[in-house]
């Protein structure tokens, strides 16, 4: 992922002020150069996401206090997020511990950035952003089926990490929430705040020949590898959100046991089982690693 960044394995970068490392957003303490990062990354977004994102996305952030002119105020989402879905947004520094992350989750609070990029790493930076976090998840837990799903994740991801399966259940994560694209009547839509909060990944998504866009199969998924520093080679599509539902609601237990010693695919394979819907170019990671080589 090459602007909005993420998870995965990085080690959390601050320490924590609580318990559950929230601390004050501090929105009055927002400088004037860090509202207009906030600005220049709203306003790029805004121009590209017509036609890109999903109908659902789209909804979210025009019923949001979210706009070009300023670093939103958690408190003031918060109000509107409870009201429709229960959900919050809390202040952290960055990266949480997983158990940490999925607790939140687990409680539909959402655990955002506080801090937002510097000018020189508009487009690429470590960890998740205000920018990342609001722009790109906030807007969905606006979605009755996003808001439920999204608190599935966080208590299983509690029971996956007892279970030793974290990795697999953080690739379903990775290819719904972060980089998922959804089937929509007027084409191929972007649902993954990865994407939604990335200039370059919102074009490669949906209009470059390199990657495959193929359909989400779960048990396919949990096997799939992804890359955290640069494009996926491949983006799984949903038919509708409402899919999440399922996922909502699905016993990982038997996965988990089916997948056990069967093997892993890297993230660019595609497999003869596969319903491809853009069989990929490639080129791009290909180039990509011929660069890394030398
Ligand atoms: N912390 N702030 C923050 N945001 C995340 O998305 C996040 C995290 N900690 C752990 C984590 N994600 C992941 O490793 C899990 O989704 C697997
Ligand atoms: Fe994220």
């Amino acid at each position: 992922m090459i602007d909005a960044p993420h998870a995965g394995a990085a080690a959390p970068a601050a320490t924590a002020a609580n318990a559950d490392w929230t601390i004050d957003q501090g929105w009055a303490a927002y400088t004037a150069e860090e509202h207009a990062t906030w600005k220049t990354l709203f306003e790029r977004q805004t121009r590209l996401l017509p036609g890109r994102a999903c109908d659902e996305f789209v909804a979210g952030m025009r019923a949001l206090p979210i706009g070009a002119d300023q670093i939103p105020d958690f408190r003031r989402l918060s109000d509107v997020l409870a009201r429709h879905t229960g959900w919050q947004v809390v202040a952290v520094p960055g990266l949480v511990p997983d158990d940490v992350f999925f607790n939140h989750l687990a409680h539909r609070r959402f655990p955002a950035g506080q801090f937002i990029r510097r000018p020189h790493e508009l487009d690429y930076l470590a960890e998740p952003d205000v920018f990342h976090d609001v722009f790109g998840h906030v807007p969905l837990l606006m979605n009755p089926v996003i808001a439920d799903y999204m608190q599935a994740y966080g208590e299983g991801g509690l029971r996956a990490q007892s279970l030793g399966k974290l990795p697999q259940l953080a690739r379903v994560y990775w290819y719904t929430i972060e980089f998922g694209l959804v089937q929509q009547p007027e084409g191929l839509r972007i649902y993954g705040a990865g994407i939604a909060s990335s200039a370059s990944e919102t074009v490669f998504a949906l209009d470059n020949a390199s990657p495959n866009r193929i359909r989400f199969d779960l048990h396919r998924v949990m096997r799939t590898r992804y890359r955290i520093d640069d494009f996926q080679e491949s983006y799984f599509v949903l038919g509708s959100l409402d899919e999440l539902l399922d996922l909502a609601r699905i016993d990982f237990m038997p996965m988990y046991h089916r997948i056990e010693g069967e093997p892993e695919f890297e993230p660019g394979a595609v497999l003869a089982s596969d319903a491809v819907l853009t069989r990929g170019t490639g080129a791009y990671a290909t180039a990509r690693t011929a660069l890394r080589s030398c």
